[in-house]
């Protein structure tokens, strides 16, 4: 067996229907027999030109696909011309008097060229600016028509496309994805009876209660308007400042400083609608509901240390690592679950189902597993489809509708506002990545940027003229507001329970890990270490104080400071929580199916490295679905012991430890002396080591724990399950190194300082 250079994805694991190998309809080609085909019906069945609306998405493959064929552009073998079709004869040259001489206002070219240029930019997004999309669908468990007419729900195995978009919040468009922030989890369904946008987050609570103080928070944790920074952080006065200040935002607090905030990869991340819906049935029958998004391959975080640096290693390691994902045909995947509760239940509960800043603890509500949904192909165009993707809380479908989340109204407000600036004018939902798949008949018109030519004199109802149409469709189909009862006074205010801000603070915190908490009072030392007001930092461990004493002393003491009076409650007495901890909301809770999919894991070589046990390795890992990279100490050709001639895949100085979820230490005396010889090595196996991953030393390559001063016995005493040493490689040694990978990391080697 010899090495062989690696691919992104190695090719044993790639499973030839990622994006390059799209079929081609117009050829007769059919679906590859990975797709998720239900139905056995091809590509070649559907005019994939057509923008149909017939409510009849071809099963089992992503019904967008079609409907955007109708605007793809492919330029291959094609002349360049104008916007206006005309043929360029010459692309270098500006159209002169003279070939010395001043340029020409005549020249079209250039000044169509340069003017379109001047207008590439769009405005970013007030929040959420920096995302990565997909596409990909939904897929149905079981009817659910006692519950909801809403059509994804409708039958078992019923087909949704979707497009989805996942960001963070406060980072501007090219700042860098491992921020501490809460991600964006927003799904677009292209359902039959119109679009339904989902546009939650990966934490189920958020920072305020009232959209009123939606502004505030925003200007609060974006860059300080006087300098413009920081950038892509909330470790700065104005945002510490408001949150001392704002006792609700105290539960949004622990997850954000828990490493929710720092997922290892969008696939490994919850989703949640946050605030309270309603399912409402054919009958007009209503049920509350909250959306959950679980994904299959288990939730897993990045460590701070490690997410500070993969920032310079590679702003772009969660848009990479999706599409990277998708190219090799490794679709991630989430389950749909609903919590779903009555009137009379939520009158009962202890905390407010109207207040976004608490949950219903799973234990209380239990999460009913609806359907799944799965990411299988990149857009084409990043512009076209993840910059112009426009999601909306308003956009919602018959069988759904809205509570009275004061939070919830103002964004149904918000998102089309938003889009009017930002995408130049009221028709953004006629962008081929907005408009529904249902048709769409109505009375608006114009407008700028308006593609659809509507024909005939009407644009108004009722009619004669037109036959009465587009008519309105009343009960049956149509969407109908169910019919809350409302009888109160108008009011500014909130109710009672929305001012209990520490119950479920402290729930959230007593029911991580013993690693979860420390991680969390080190992101609160952290963020209120970069706090320049000291009476910033004062207020806000008063006011932690009321949450956890604990984590207040434990903060104040990272903080070096005295323990300060706690704040005052504006609820002194809540009412008793039904829950005093709550497992689900541990990051353990959702280890995920096992296996090491799609780790990336690094092989150190160097000349003079032991060649076959690491060939042996690198077939077992790709075997297992992972990416095993031989990295070097250059690119470059590699002579093993054995004489034979490797490539590497990348270098420690292009690729570090942190972008690796493991490590493996080759054998072979010379080539570790090799190693040892570039001081990237220790520097490599320190983070590896810090980030508590699992570390696999071949042979002689113990010597590097040696010099690290690193060693399988924990200071405790306890042995490091995460660090392998074994003379050879034999079945039992890739098996143990597999099952330690899929560890994701050991926490027993954790320490706070770190042990190296
Ligand atoms: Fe928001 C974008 C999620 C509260 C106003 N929000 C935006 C996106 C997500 C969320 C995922 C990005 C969508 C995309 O990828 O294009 N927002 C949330 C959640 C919230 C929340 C889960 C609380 C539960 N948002 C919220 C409030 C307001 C807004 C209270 C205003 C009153 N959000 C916006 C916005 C954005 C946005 C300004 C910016 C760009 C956009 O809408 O399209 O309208």
């Amino acid at each position: 067996q010899s090495l062989s250079a690696g691919r992104p994805y190695n090719a044993l694991s790639l499973k030839d229907h990622g994006h390059d190998s799209a079929v081609n309809p117009e050829a007769g080609e059919t679906v590859s027999p990975d797709s998720p085909d239900v139905t056995g019906s091809t590509l070649s069945e559907h005019n994939p030109s057509e923008k149909t609306g017939a409510g009849q998405p071809p099963l089992g493959r992503n019904a967008t696909i079609g409907p955007l064929d109708r605007v793809r552009a492919d330029a291959s073998g094609q002349p360049l011309t104008t916007n206006q079709g005309v043929h360029i004869a010459d692309n270098q040259n500006t159209l002169k008097a003279g070939l010395r001489g001043p340029a020409l206002l005549e020249d079209f070219i250039l000044r169509e060229k340069i003017t379109h240029f001047d207008h590439e930019r769009i405005p970013e997004r007030i929040v959420h600016a920096r995302g990565s999309g997909a596409h990909g669908y939904f897929e149905n468990y079981a009817p659910l028509t006692e519950l909801t007419r809403a059509a994804p729900f409708q039958e078992a195995g019923k087909i949704t496309p979707v497009f989805v978009r996942f960001s963070t919040v406060a980072g501007e468009r090219g700042s860098i994805d491992t921020a501490r922030d809460v991600r964006g989890f927003a799904v677009k369904f292209y359902t039959d009876e119109g679009n339904w946008d989902l546009v939650g987050n990966n934490i189920p609570v958020f920072f305020i209660q009232d959209a009123m103080k939606f502004p505030d928070l925003v200007h609060a944790v974006k860059p300080e308007p006087h300098h413009g920074m920081p950038q892509a952080a909330s470790a700065h006065d104005t945002f510490w400042d408001f949150a001392s200040l704002s006792p609700e935002i105290t539960h949004m607090l622990m997850w954000v400083m828990s490493d929710r905030a720092i997922p290892r990869s969008y696939r490994m991340m919850q989703g949640f609608g946050v605030h309270t819906f309603r399912l409402v049935n054919a009958e007009g029958v209503s049920h509350f509901v909250k959306f959950h998004w679980k994904p299959r391959l288990g939730t897993h975080s990045l460590v701070w240390d490690e997410a500070v640096k993969i920032a310079g290693a590679d702003p772009d390691f969660h848009r990479r690592d999706l599409w990277e994902a998708i190219e090799a045909g490794e679709y991630p995947e989430w389950e749909l679950g609903f919590q779903i509760f009555t009137e009379e239940q939520a009158d009962q509960f202890s905390f407010d189902i109207l207040d976004a800043t608490k949950i219903i603890p799973e234990e209380v509500v239990p999460v009913t597993p609806i359907g799944r949904m799965v990411l299988n192909r990149n857009p084409d165009n990043f512009f076209a489809e993840t910059e112009q993707v426009a999601f909306c809380t308003a956009h919602i479908v018959p069988g759904l509708d809205f509570s009275h989340d004061p939070l919830l109204a103002g964004r149904i407000h918000s998102y089309v506002d938003t889009q009017i600036s930002r995408l130049g004018g009221p028709n953004f939902h006629e962008l081929p990545i907005n408009s529904p798949i249902a048709p769409v008949n109505n009375n608006q018109r114009d407008g700028m940027h308006r593609q659809a030519i509507h024909r005939g004199r009407v644009a108004y109802e009722p009619n004669s003229l037109g036959g009465g149409c587009p008519f309105q469709t009343g009960k049956m189909t149509g969407f109908v507001s169910f019919p809350a009862p409302v009888q109160e006074d108008k009011v500014r205010g909130k109710p009672e329970k929305f001012a209990d801000h520490y119950t479920q603070a402290a729930l959230f915190y007593n029911s991580q890990t013993e690693n979860e908490k420390a991680h969390i009072v080190g992101g609160f030392r952290f963020e209120l270490s970069r706090v320049t007001v000291p009476a910033i930092r004062q207020r806000m461990v008063a006011g932690l104080r009321n949450a956890s004493e604990e984590l207040a002393q434990r903060v104040a003491e990272g903080l070096g400071m005295e323990l300060p009076e706690p704040l005052p409650r504006a609820l002194p007495n809540p009412a008793a929580p039904e829950v005093e901890q709550s497992p689900a909301l541990s990051l353990t809770a959702l280890p995920g199916e096992g296996g090491i999919r799609t780790r990336k894991i690094a092989l150190l070589v160097a000349n003079g490295v032991a060649g076959a046990p690491l060939a042996t390795l690198q077939t077992a890992l790709v075997g297992q679905g992972a990416v095993p990279r031989l990295v070097g100490v250059r690119l470059g050709t590699v002579k093993t012991a054995d004489g034979d001639a490797v490539e590497a895949d990348a270098s420690m100085e292009n690729t570090p430890a942190v972008l690796f979820d493991a490590l493996v230490l080759p054998d072979g005396q010379a080539g570790v002396h090799a190693l040892l010889a570039d001081g990237h090595t220790l520097e490599f196996l320190k983070d590896q080591y810090r980030h508590c991953k699992t570390i696999l030393a071949l042979g002689a390559s113990s010597q590097l724990f040696d010099k690290l001063g690193i060693s399988q016995t924990l200071p405790d005493g306890q042995n490091d399950p995460g660090l392998l040493v074994a003379d050879s490689l034999d079945d039992d040694v890739v098996a143990a190194f597999v099952a330690a990978v899929a560890q994701h990391r050991h926490a027993v080697r954790d320490s706070d300082p770190p042990l190296i």
